[in-house]
């Protein structure tokens, strides 16, 4: 296993599409392992692979954060089946949007299917903070953010202060 670049803001990558899967091969697991390491290394309590560099409808997620207590949850081609009408705001944060924040209101549940690590196909109702990253992570699959859904004032004040940071990094590096 190793730990991966993650791609940041405004990589044009983190807006692209991903594909999906055929088959949940060896590549696929040990991109998914990959993932896993990356992600608690980072840390997150999730990870889509496009934020890793790779363009396939692969997701981790692990709200435990250390890799005691609860199993990782490996998505293949998650899709959303339904969603409640009833919202929650969570306070979202993202890796390719390093130290930025904003509260995001979401369906409060959704019903989920996809493929496990070893390619069954599996469903899970989600509810209160998995729901919310099981759609923070399917909206990376299809070239979603966070700050999508913010204003443009926000959003580009953001982006600004990201910029800004990782220009900070550049000129201590140098
Ligand atoms: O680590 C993460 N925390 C988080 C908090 C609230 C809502 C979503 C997330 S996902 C994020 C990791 C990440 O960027 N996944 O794509
Ligand atoms: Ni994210």
């Amino acid at each position: 296993m190793s730990v991966k670049k993650i791609f940041t803001i405004p990589d044009p990558i983190l807006k692209k599409k991903s594909l999906p899967i055929k088959n949940v091969d060896s590549s696929v697991k040990k991109l998914m392992d990959d993932m896993l390491e990356t992600m608690y290394a980072a840390p997150g309590i999730g990870l889509a692979a496009v934020q890793v560099g790779v363009l396939k409808r692969v997701v981790v997620i692990d709200l435990s954060k250390k890799e005691e207590k609860t199993p990782p949850l490996f998505f293949v081609n998650p899709e959303i089946i339904s969603t409640s009408e009833e919202q929650v705001s969570y306070e979202e944060g993202c890796l390719s949007i390093p130290n930025q924040f904003a509260e995001i209101k979401r369906p409060k549940r959704c019903h989920v299917k996809y493929l496990d690590y070893n390619g069954k196909k599996k469903d899970l109702k989600a509810d209160g903070l998995l729901a919310t990253c099981i759609q923070h992570e399917i909206d990376h699959l299809n070239g979603i953010l966070f700050i999508d859904y913010l204003s443009k004032l926000k959003k580009d004040l953001i982006l600004k202060k990201v910029i800004k940071q990782k220009k900070e990094i550049d000129r201590v590096i140098v």
